[in-house]
């Protein structure tokens, strides 16, 4: 099991959001840091961009061994109406017995399994014998709140549902950044929340996609055991880096079109707008958004997305934004429905702003492009995320805008007035650069994500 190249088995979860950092993981573990590396492609995948993404990574990386695992049958019905995503983490959940014979039979050193499976997973890889770590695909101060959450619990029992919660060591999470699932304890989402956090304790050591200089107290307060005593090893991975894979990029929207069209725009003059890939926007909010956009005055590069699952997305783009809205905003807006490359859109030097969801990813790529971010969370751990990057000073959050037990519909003034603000403010622009600084150095030869790498691998090959 030892030895100069250990094997190290990843085991990713649904969703972009969870699948992108662990292929990021991959590339960096077998090209930069001496790792054999397999991948469990667990199928049927929910999204199309999902089943693409993994084609392409096993494509473009024959060095990265592809493990599949199909599900064993699952009932969905039992949770009718839940997220197509939650209900995948838990047919996962309960397929996590048929990984056991898997790892023997690829003699892995370490497995490193997502977060949102660490509870079954951890028993399976002990029973194999093999070291399990986690990877944390949202910020360390998700990860204090998802430590702490059980302990949280547990204190407050009987008492009237959950309040605002302070990580020690960490800050205080108000109730209204909880992520909504967990308000409902009955809720599919928070059984798996509290278990995994429950379980993280016994992990090897948890890998988190963050960087020191975007979140230093956090990352310091889970390590010396503050948030919860005993706490495992925490490694700083990220900002995980991008991974070209070409044949993804054959299928995003001709990248040469809008690429093209962002070298035609003036340097940081273009706001990119994109909610990710998994999270549906009302019909009325996207035309409240289309209309501040048009109000702002700026340049924009949109994708929109109107639907959770993609292969659902039918809707023809005139007919969700609004008559002669392309028209009007043509020359000075691209708006496509389709996958595109973000990391290299955001690395454009047209892009000044970026009006983002806070999904993890997306955070992580603005830091890393040093792009400041305008922060419009919209579900789950995205306001946890968003306070990040308000603190991390990478960008703004204007906190009104965003959930608060309920949708509230933001006008089209309200986005171009706050569009207008940030555009103009430079020393947001300068603090978002500083931290794309910052990111490039951790993750250079001898930076603090590359020691926290190198510690990891040193650990998988003892
Ligand atoms: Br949409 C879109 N191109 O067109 P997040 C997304 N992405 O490259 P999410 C593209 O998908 P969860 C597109 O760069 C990022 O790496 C983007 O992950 C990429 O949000 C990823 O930002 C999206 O974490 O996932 O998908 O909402 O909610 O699970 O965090």
């Amino acid at each position: 099991r030892t030895g100069a190249r250990p094997h190290v088995v990843l085991l990713p979860s649904a969703g972009m959001g969870h699948l992108v950092p662990f292929t990021r993981l991959a590339v960096t573990l077998s090209a930069g840091h001496g790792c054999d590396v397999s991948v469990v492609a667990v199928l049927p995948t929910v999204s199309s961009a999902e089943s693409r993404h993994l084609e392409a990574l096993f494509a473009a990386r024959p060095a990265v061994r592809r493990l599949d695992v199909r599900l064993a049958p699952f009932d969905e019905s039992e949770f009718p109406g839940a997220d197509p995503f939650f209900l995948r983490f838990e047919a996962m959940r309960r397929s996590a017995p048929l990984l056991g014979p898997l790892l023997a039979a690829a003699g892995a050193a370490a497995l490193v399994t997502d977060v949102a499976l660490a509870s079954v997973v951890l028993p399976v890889a002990r029973e194999r014998g093999v070291p399990c770590h986690v990877l944390f695909t949202s910020s360390a101060a998700m990860l204090s709140f998802c430590a702490f959450f059980p302990t949280y619990l547990n204190a407050s029992r009987g008492g009237g549902g959950v309040g605002d919660v302070d990580v020690p060591g960490v800050y205080r999470i108000p109730r209204s950044s909880v992520p909504q699932a967990l308000h409902d304890p009955k809720h599919l989402f928070t059984q798996q929340f509290v278990e995994n956090g429950r379980g993280l304790v016994d992990a090897a050591g948890i890998l988190v996609n963050t960087f020191d200089a975007l979140e230093p107290e956090t990352i310091a307060a889970l390590r010396e055991g503050t948030v919860v005593p005993g706490f495992p090893p925490v490694f700083a991975v990220g900002p995980l880096l991008p991974a070209r894979f070409p044949a993804e990029e054959e299928h995003a929207r001709d990248p040469a079109d809008y690429m093209r069209w962002l070298d035609a725009q003036p340097a940081l003059s273009v706001v990119y707008v994109s909610f990710g890939s998994r999270n549906a926007i009302s019909p009325d909010q996207l035309r409240q958004l289309a209309a501040g956009l048009e109000v702002s005055g700026h340049r924009f590069l949109w994708v929109v997305k109107s639907t959770v699952v993609d292969r659902d997305d039918a809707a023809g783009l005139g007919e969700l934004l609004g008559d002669g809205f392309l028209e009007r905003v043509q020359g000075r807006a691209l708006v496509t429905k389709g996958w595109v490359e973000q990391e290299e859109i955001l690395q454009h030097v047209s892009v000044g702003l970026f009006l983002s969801h806070c999904g993890w990813n997306s955070v992580t790529e603005a830091a890393a492009s040093g792009v400041p971010v305008l922060a419009w969370p919209r579900s789950g751990d995205q306001r946890i995320n968003a306070a990040v990057v308000a603190r991390g000073g990478l960008g703004a959050w204007e906190e009104r805008w965003s959930w608060n037990g309920e949708e509230r519909l933001v006008s089209g003034e309200e986005v171009a007035e706050k569009i207008k603000a940030v555009m103009a403010d430079e020393v947001a622009g300068k603090k978002a650069a500083k931290l794309g600084g910052a990111a490039a150095a951790a993750t250079a030869i001898g930076g603090t994500t590359y020691l926290s790498l190198a510690e990891f691998v040193g650990r998988c090959r003892d």
